[in-house]
């Protein structure tokens, strides 16, 4: 894969997530307790024994910036032309904020062009998936692809937010259309259609013409699946890629269902976390033949105690038990004296005597205070919860409480929001 080099686009807004990215990009919002969004993409890359990689960050990026240092850096060897680099926007050949995804890359052109690769892999660096990308570019290279495109299936619902794509026998792609009002489906079920999963294989020579003659049109929206792809299609090789599924069962065989998300909505990054602490999840974690790899912070393992100090008269209030059940727990976690369910707790969260905590997302340092009692919440970092505030029980008073309610009616309380005790 030397002559290889990965473009990661990671300067989405992720609008939809607010207020988690409130102050990050969407690639990185924490994941699964111990991930950030951003961290499947990089690991395929890994695994897929890519390592010439350029980070395009935008909105946001000090968080990205600094998880990337912290969790992802030691992974390369300058020395063996192994790199990760972070490109922020102020490098750039021109003033303006990037336009579309497109721009963004030409907008580095030079760093790309400076690497001398004969082949572009250009990632989105905020979807949930295992994928071994070298396999698409063997086949970028078997098919003398101009450019090749990833590719799954999508209802015909979900496909009004993708690039949706028709191919002829061959896997060579004769039509393209992005985000259509009225997708069409696959000739063989009228229900499927075949959507394109943002991430591409381009010769390089082939992108650095189409960018640069992009780049002075000025009817383009510089982007991507608007433009660039439907542009070639019909004149250039443009082939369609199926996704192959990475993620196994605990016996080691690819699980049956395909496993792709986009996580783009608080509801949909919910579910998929809460996917994560079933029996049986649909994306497993815990498979050694693809890891995905997230940030370690070196703090002490996860505690549960009884509850110090367990002197206080707690007249008709049940033992208190320091414990988590089906849950993922990260490391630096003391859960003492409270009651944990259905959830994921991130490093170094304090839940304290008489709690409880039930099908809620607890990310880095949240502190639940005695007696508090949490349902369906999502809760950004470093957030004090006072003594016995009840959240996620009344939506009004959630709401009133300044705190977003989903449309599913999941509670998320913002990164630094001041929780004050309810008024008596
Ligand atoms: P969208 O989902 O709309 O469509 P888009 O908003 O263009 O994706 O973002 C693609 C990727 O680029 C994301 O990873 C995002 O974070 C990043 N990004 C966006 N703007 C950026 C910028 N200015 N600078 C750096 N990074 C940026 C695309 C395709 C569709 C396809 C879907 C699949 O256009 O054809 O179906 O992805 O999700
Ligand atoms: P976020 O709210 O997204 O966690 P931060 O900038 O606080 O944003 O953290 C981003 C990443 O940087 C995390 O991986 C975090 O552990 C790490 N980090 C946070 N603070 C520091 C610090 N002082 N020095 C080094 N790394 C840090």
């Amino acid at each position: 894969m030397q002559d290889t080099l990965t473009v990661i686009l990671a300067g989405g807004r992720g609008s939809r997530l607010e207020p988690l990215t409130r102050d990050r990009a969407k690639p990185a919002v924490p994941f699964g307790g111990l991930y950030r969004i951003i961290d499947f993409a990089l690991s395929n890359c890994l695994n897929s024994g890519m390592k010439r990689m350029l980070v395009l960050t935008q909105y946001k990026a000090q968080s990205l910036d600094r998880h990337l240092d912290v969790a992802w850096r030691n992974y390369f060897c300058r020395e063996l032309n192994e790199f990760i680099d972070v490109v922020p926007p102020q490098q750039r050949i021109a003033d303006n904020w990037y336009q579309g995804t497109a721009d963004a890359v030409y907008q580095n052109i030079y760093a790309i062009e400076r690497e001398r690769p004969e082949h572009v892999v250009i990632l989105a660096g905020d979807h949930i998936y295992k994928m071994n990308y070298k396999a698409m570019v063997e086949y970028h290279r078997q098919q003398d692809a101009d450019i090749t495109v990833g590719a799954l299936r999508a209802t015909v619902d979900e496909a009004r937010e993708f690039g949706v794509m028709q191919i002829d026998e061959s896997q060579q792609i004769i039509g393209f259309q992005e985000k259509p009002a009225n997708p069409q489906p696959l000739p063989d079920d009228p229900n499927v259609c075949l959507a394109s999963m943002g991430i591409y294989v381009f010769k390089a020579r082939y992108l650095f013409e189409q960018l640069c003659r992009d780049a002075t049109n000025e009817e383009s929206r510089h982007d991507f699946g608007a433009n660039i792809i439907p542009t070639a299609i019909g004149t250039h090789r443009v082939f369609a890629f199926p996704f192959k599924d990475e993620n196994r069962d605990a016996t080691g065989d690819i699980k049956r269902e395909a496993y792709w998300r986009d996580v783009g909505t608080l509801d949909a990054y919910f579910e998929a976390n809460m996917d994560l602490i079933h029996v049986d999840p649909q994306l497993n974690l815990y498979d050694q033949a693809w890891p995905i790899r997230g940030f370690q912070p070196n703090v002490p393992p996860p505690k549960f105690v009884f509850g110090s100090n367990n002197t206080e008269s707690e007249g008709g209030e049940p033992q208190r038990r320091g414990e988590a059940l089906d849950s993922i727990v990260c490391q630096g976690a003391i859960c003492s004296g409270g009651s944990v369910r259905r959830s994921i707790i991130g490093p170094e969260v304090r839940i304290n005597s008489f709690a409880t905590v039930e099908d809620s997302i607890l990310f880095e340092g949240v502190d639940v205070g005695r007696h508090a009692k949490i349902r369906r919440a999502i809760i950004d970092k470093g957030v004090c919860i006072p003594a016995g505030m009840q959240i996620g029980y009344d939506s009004e008073q959630d709401r009133q409480r300044g705190f977003t309610i989903s449309p599913g009616g999941v509670v998320v309380i913002a990164r630094g929001e001041r929780v004050d005790t309810d008024p008596v």
